[in-house]
């Protein structure tokens, strides 16, 4: 008995010395890896190019060692489910719209907001400065390690029966919006009808009725070909929401510091390619939707711009999140 529990003891003791060196490979050693990488767009579009791009420089800087594998498509589930899987490690990279991280990581509100960013040129000094990095480091404590930011152009209200031309008319209209609270608020403050769904299921909610409209980009307008459906894009042009890169902080934390480094830096490297592509395409989907007989309405945007005020009031609250909003603003 007394040697069986000082046996006990000692294995214990032994078990628990040897628990850093068990941990210690695992950090330290460069392993060969596959990255599992989420996007919910077909594979011809920029975010899926980019991240294949970033894989692609992984491979040749680690002389094939590290990878990605893109599940496009959303053949992984939509945006929250992916990052679901990320947080828990089971995928280790996301492309999503900061949009998708709102209810999760507060400062991705900030370029989220309605009329923040005044041009394209402004969002990205904003994302590609302090800003940026410093909301990007902010989602780590929420369990993701960010990585890049994408661009995603500029949102619009497009609708299926008649066409919003004023406030006014968006009035009650049910509007499709992505899953987070303050989405919800942006389009109450339009006074429509907010609805919430993942983006694999707007373009039969649109064809079915379920909702009037909805909003977005070109690329997604079009790549979705809900613009066969939704004929009046209204040029509101609300918000920037960019999106995002995210690593698992789960996986993250098992590589060791070189490969953090090589990660980190080809993501990097995939921005300006996925703005060239981003660019390329915005100009490509315009045309093939205006070449469709979708009906582009020039809007007064000010008068959008101006009933975001609730929105500000809701969302702007804490000394940080204002901070975020000042320095975004003054950066030129
Ligand atoms: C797109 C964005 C997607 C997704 C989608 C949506 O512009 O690239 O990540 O957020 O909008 O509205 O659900």
């Amino acid at each position: 008995m007394l040697f069986n529990r000082s046996f006990q003891r000692a294995c214990v003791t032994l078990a628990a010395a040897m628990l850093p060196l068990l941990a210690a490979p695992v950090a330290t050693v460069a392993h060969a890896a596959d990255f599992r990488s989420a996007d919910i767009h077909p594979e011809d579009y920029p975010t899926v190019l980019a991240v294949r791009h970033m894989g692609e420089l992984l491979k040749q800087r680690t002389n094939g060692r590290l990878s990605i594998k893109v599940y496009a498509q959303g053949s992984l589930g939509s945006e929250k489910d992916a990052i679901e899987q990320t947080k828990i490690g089971a995928l280790q990279l996301v492309r999503v719209n900061a949009a998708a991280m709102n209810n999760i990581c507060e400062a991705t509100i900030v370029p989220t907001m309605p009329f923040l960013f005044r041009s394209t040129d402004h969002m990205r000094h904003v994302l590609d400065g302090p800003v940026g990095d410093d909301i990007l480091k902010s989602c780590e404590k929420n369990g993701f390690i960010g990585l890049a930011w994408y661009d995603s152009g500029s949102r619009s209200l497009y609708t299926t029966k008649r066409p919003i031309r004023t406030l006014a008319d968006a009035k009650g209209m049910k509007i499709r919006v992505q899953q987070s609270d303050l989405w919800v608020s942006l389009m109450e403050a339009m006074h429509a009808n907010a609805t919430p769904m993942p983006w694999g299921e707007v373009y039969t909610g649109l064809k079915t009725g379920l909702v009037d409209g909805a909003e977005n980009n070109w690329p997604s307008y079009e790549s979705s070909r809900q613009f066969e459906v939704a004929k009046y894009y209204s040029m509101t042009e609300h918000s920037m929401a960019p999106e995002m890169l995210l690593f698992s902080k789960l996986a993250w934390d098992r590589l060791p510091a070189a490969d953090q480094q090589i990660v980190r830096q080809a993501a990097k490297d995939s921005v300006p390619y996925m703005r060239k592509l981003w660019d390329e395409r915005e100009e490509k989907s315009r045309k093939i939707v205006e070449a469709a007989g979708v009906q582009i309405i020039q809007v007064d945007k000010a008068s959008f711009q101006a009933a975001m005020k609730p929105v500000y009031d809701r969302f702007i609250t804490s000394p940080q999140m204002k901070d975020y909003v000042r320095r975004a603003q003054e950066t030129k």
